[in-house]
C-alpha cells in the first residue's frame, strides 16, 4: 500500500479535545488518511523572521504533519497577494478585482519552489502526492524539475473559468503548462474540466488523447471532474442530537412563529452576500404580508482581511444591513440578523435544520459545501428548502434545489416566496432526491474516487525510470 502525501497550503491537525476543524478539506482528507500513512505537508499558518527551510514534524496517529513557516513577505505575496488577489478573483470571473503585481508573481513561484525543496528529501518512490489547491499549482513542475517521477495529482477546490478568463491574468501560460506536470488534475464540475482542457489545448498547445486526457511534451495528465462533497452521516448525526447551545436556543426563542431563512458563508465577495441582503429586501417589498413573519440570519465570519477587496466588502455588507433594517425594520422586528463568528458544525447544523429556507446564492462557486450541509441537516418529515445559485458547482448535483441567477434580485426573491410556500409533499420529494445524491457522492466517494484514479494511472506512456530519493 502506498503512502500518500497531501500538500496544501494550510495544513488541520486534529486538536487534543476532539473538537478540531470541522472545515471542508480537513474533514475530506481526515477520511482519506483513514485508508493510508500518510503526511500532510504545508504552511504552518506561522510567520517568522528567518523560516528553517526543513518542516517541523507533528506526529498524530498514522499521519505525519509537516509545516513550514513563511516570511511576512512571503505571506504577503504568495498568499495575500497573487494567491488571493490575482488568482481568486480571476477565477471567479471578478476580472475587475484581480490585481496582478510581478513581485507577488515571483514570491508565488518561490514560495512554490522552497515547499518543493523541502517535501522532496520526505518522498519515498511509490508515494501517492496530493497537492490541494490555487496556492500550490507550480508545485509538480518544481517536483519534476528535482527529479520527482512519483504520481502527481491535484485537486482544484474553486472554479476554472473560460479560457478567455484565465487567459487575461499575466503568467497563465506559465501556469497551464505546470499543471500539465500533475498525472491527473481534479476539478468540481464537468464545465471546470472542460474550460481547463481547452485553457491547456489552445494555449500552450496540448493534444487531446481520448475524452479527458491531454498529452503536452509526452507527459500525459488526465483533466476530470470529481465533485467534493460532505460527511453525510457525520452531519445527520449533530443535527439530530438537541439543540445545547445558547446561540441555537436563542435563535429558537427570538424566532416565535417567525420563519428562519439562512445564509452561511465565509465573508468574501464570490458568496454575493450583499447582494442576497438585496434580494430579500425586494422580497419583503413585494410580499408585504411577510414583514414581522420572517427573519434571515446572515452567518459570515470575516476571512482574509488583510486583502483590501475584503476590508471593503465587509463595510458594504455593513451598510447594505443597516440600510435594509433601518428601511424595514419595526420596533420587535429585525429583518435580518448578521453575525460574523465562526460556530461549531453542531450549531450550524442545528440552525440549518430550524431555518425553512437555505440561501445560498454565490456570486461564483466551486462546489459550496453550505448547500450540502443544509440539505444533510433537514428532518426527513419536514424538510425546509434550498435555494441555490446556478453559479455554485452545487448546481450542477443538486438539481432539485431553486436554482436562481444571483445578480437577478426579482428571481431570487420569488424563489424566496416559492419555498416559503411549497407544500410539504414537494419539499420531501425534492429533498429526498438531494439526499441521495449527497449520499451517493459523500466526501468518502470524493477521496476514493480521486486516489483510486491517481494510483491506476500512470503520467508517461512509457514507465519512467525511477529514482530513489529520501528515505
Ligand atoms: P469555501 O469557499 O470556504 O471553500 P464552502 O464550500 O461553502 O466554501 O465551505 C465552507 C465551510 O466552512 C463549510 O463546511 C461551512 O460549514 C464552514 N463554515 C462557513 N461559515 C462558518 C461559520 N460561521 N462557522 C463555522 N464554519 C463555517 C472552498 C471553495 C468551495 C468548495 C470548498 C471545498 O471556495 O467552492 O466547495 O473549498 O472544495
Amino acid at each position: 500500500m502506498p503512502r500518500l502525501v497531501v500538500v496544501s497550503n494550510r495544513v488541520a491537525i486534529p486538536d487534543p479535545t476532539g473538537k478540531g476543524s470541522a472545515g471542508g478539506l480537513a474533514v475530506a482528507l481526515r477520511e482519506a488518511f483513514q485508508a493510508y500513512q500518510g503526511l500532510w505537508f504545508g504552511w504552518s499558518g506561522r510567520v517568522s523572521s528567518h523560516p528553517s527551510p526543513e518542516p517541523k514534524m507533528v506526529d498524530k496517529g498514522n499521519v505525519h504533519y509537516a509545516l513550514m513557516d513563511l516570511t511576512s513577505i512571503d505571506r504577503q505575496e504568495y498568499y495575500n497577494g497573487f494567491a488571493n488577489r490575482a488568482l481568486w478573483p480571476n477565477m471567479h470571473y471578478r476580472l475587475g478585482l484581480s490585481e496582478f503585481s510581478r513581485a507577488d508573481y515571483a514570491g508565488y513561484l518561490r514560495v512554490n519552489r522552497s515547499f518543493a525543496n523541502a517535501l522532496v528529501r520526505m518522498i519515498r518512490p511509490d508515494d501517492l502526492i496530493w497537492v490541494h489547491d490555487y496556492h500550490l499549482i507550480p508545485l509538480a513542475a518544481e517536483l519534476r524539475a528535482l527529479g520527482v517521477t512519483n504520481r502527481l495529482g491535484y485537486f482544484h477546490h474553486i472554479p476554472w473559468p473560460a479560457p478567455e478568463v484565465f487567459g487575461t491574468l499575466p503568467g497563465s501560460r506559465e501556469l497551464l503548462r505546470s499543471i500539465a506536470d500533475y498525472d491527473l488534475v481534479g476539478v468540481q464540475t464537468d464545465l471546470d474540466a472542460d474550460n481547463l482542457r481547452r485553457a491547456i489545448m489552445q494555449e500552450v498547445g496540448a493534444t487531446p488523447q481520448g475524452s479527458d486526457v491531454l498529452v503536452l511534451n509526452g507527459h500525459r495528465t488526465r483533466v476530470k471532474g470529481f465533485p467534493i462533497g460532505i460527511d453525510v452521516k457525520g452531519f445527520q448525526q449533530v443535527a439530530r442530537r438537541a439543540p445545547a447551545h445558547r446561540v441555537v436556543t436563542q435563535t429558537l426563542a427570538s424566532l416565535g412563529s417567525r420563519s428562519l431563512i439562512i445564509g452561511v458563508d465565509r465573508l468574501d465577495y464570490s458568496k454575493g452576500i450583499p447582494e442576497r441582503m438585496e434580494s430579500f429586501e425586494r422580497f419583503l417589498v413585494s410580499n408585504p404580508d411577510q414583514r414581522g413573519r420572517v427573519t434571515f440570519l446572515q452567518i459570515a465570519p470575516t476571512s482574509r482581511s488583510e486583502v483590501p477587496e475584503y476590508a471593503s466588502l465587509s463595510r458594504t455588507a455593513s451598510e447594505t444591513l443597516g440600510r435594509i433594517n433601518g428601511t424595514l425594520g419595526e420596533p420587535g422586528w429585525v429583518p435580518i440578523h448578521y453575525v460574523t463568528s465562526a460556530y461549531p458544525r453542531s450549531v450550524l447544523a442545528s440552525l440549518y435544520k430550524i431555518a425553512r429556507v437555505g440561501l445560498v446564492t454565490p456570486m461564483r462557486d466551486g462546489m459550496n459545501l453550505v448547500a450540502k450541509e443544509y440539505v444533510a441537516a433537514q428532518d426527513p418529515n419536514d424538510p425546509g428548502v434550498l435555494v441555490l445559485s446556478k453559479f455554485a458547482g452545487a448546481a450542477h448535483q443538486l438539481t432539485d434545489a431553486l436554482i436562481v441567477n444571483p445578480n437577478d434580485k426579482f428571481e431570487v426573491a420569488e424563489a424566496i416566496r416559492e419555498a416559503l410556500h411549497m407544500d410539504l409533499d414537494e419539499r420531501k420529494a425534492r429533498w429526498q432526491r438531494m439526499m441521495k445524491t449527497i449520499q451517493d457522492y459523500d466526501v468518502s466517494w470524493w477521496a476514493d474516487a480521486f486516489l483510486k484514479d491517481l494510483s491506476g494511472y500512470t503520467g508517461t506512456s512509457k514507465a519512467r525510470n525511477r529514482v530513489r530519493i529520501g528515505g
